[in-house]
């Protein structure tokens, strides 16, 4: 053998090693927060044979189920009139399908409405009392989604003058007082407001699925926010804002104040860098970044995950929210491990 063939297999073999380690590290499913059997729910859904679609949909179906931390599914986050409404979508990261729904009322399945907005329909977003009658249509149960939790909140949300609320500018003094409000004249008040949203109760489902051979499927699963007025939708069901999925790419979600998040495509943003080789916790740290820039005290976390099996996560760093914790599930383990990410 001459030296000059040794040596091409020499490099053959140590380009091989350097390879990233596709095969090992995939699938994957990884999602906000310690929602751990949600990411079980994903994995095992992989496990029998279930796309990553599937996947992505039993695992925030499981949340719903569980009502995770109160903030997804029914009975949480009652608006302005007491009622709990849902936010969902679901992306197909082979053929850029999206199906969402926004202030879907009275069905629990709200990512299960989402997908059948995919599959059943040329539509991308349906919302409101609309898209309970497409649920119903589909064969979705239509019930309360008020528990006794809920009713609770809201009562003491009225008691407390309901405090605290998304309206400014507005008279009487919505720091003081209950609606109706009407737009006030003059004298508007701070530019960007500190806002509502409290890190401590709004913990929404956001997760990527990352199959082995690179496909990837994103969904979301929220009840919003609390005392939001009635119609309020967030970041979740958003394309590019509460999730994306790219399967040249990468998938991305995001968690946190969606009236502010939703501005900037964080997810797409993640996404497209990722695209372009850019890791996934620097991709997440560079749509956190642009947020930031303009809303320093918002409140949100990232998550990402790329076609090889590289994930990470990014989060605003506040007084109140300095660690972020997400659940990564991928061979060897087979096992939901819970990770932190601290805050920047
Ligand atoms: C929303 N982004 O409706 C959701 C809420 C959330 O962690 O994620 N909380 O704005």
């Amino acid at each position: 053998m001459s030296i000059g063939y040794c040596n091409m297999i020499q490099r053959v073999f140590v380009i091989i090693c350097l390879l990233p380690l596709n095969q090992a590290d995939l699938p994957l499913v990884i999602n906000t927060w310690h929602f751990k059997n949600a990411a079980r729910a994903a994995w095992s859904t992989l496990q029998k044979g279930g796309s990553v679609l599937d996947a992505v949909e039993m695992g925030c179906a499981q949340c719903e189920l569980e009502q995770c931390d109160g903030s997804v599914g029914f009975g949480g986050s009652p608006d302005e009139r007491g009622e709990t409404t849902l936010d969902a979508m679901i992306m197909n990261g082979d053929t850029m399908e999206v199906g969402a729904v926004g202030d879907l009322r009275r069905v629990k399945n709200a990512v299960g409405v989402a997908r059948a907005v995919m599959e059943y329909t040329e539509h991308t977003f349906i919302v409101g009392e609309s898209a309970t009658i497409f649920a119903q249509n589909m064969g979705f149960r239509s019930e309360d989604l008020s528990t006794n939790k809920s009713i609770a909140i809201f009562s003491k949300w009225l008691q407390q003058d309901c405090q605290p609320n998304y309206r400014k500018n507005v008279s009487p003094d919505p720091s003081q007082s209950c609606r109706p409000y009407k737009p006030k004249a003059k004298s508007w008040g701070p530019k960007h407001p500190k806002g509502n949203f409290d890190p401590s109760s709004h913990d929404t489902i956001g997760m990527v699925v990352i199959g082995k051979n690179g496909q990837v499927a994103a969904a979301t699963s929220t009840n919003g926010a609390t005392h939001k007025i009635p119609g309020r939708v967030g970041d979740s069901p958003v394309a590019g804002a509460g999730a994306y999925a790219d399967s040249t790419a990468g998938g991305a979600a995001a968690t946190g104040d969606g009236d502010i998040m939703m501005r900037f495509l964080p997810s797409f943003l993640a996404v497209n860098l990722m695209r372009n080789g850019t890791q996934p916790t620097t991709a997440c740290e560079i749509a956190i970044s642009r947020i930031k820039k303009y809303y320093p005290k918002f409140f949100g976390a990232l998550i990402c995950a790329n076609t090889t099996g590289g994930y990470g996560a990014a989060c605003n760093k506040l007084p109140e929210f300095s660690q972020f914790h997400f659940m990564v599930v991928n061979p060897p383990t087979n096992q939901s491990q819970l990770h932190t990410v601290d805050c920047f």
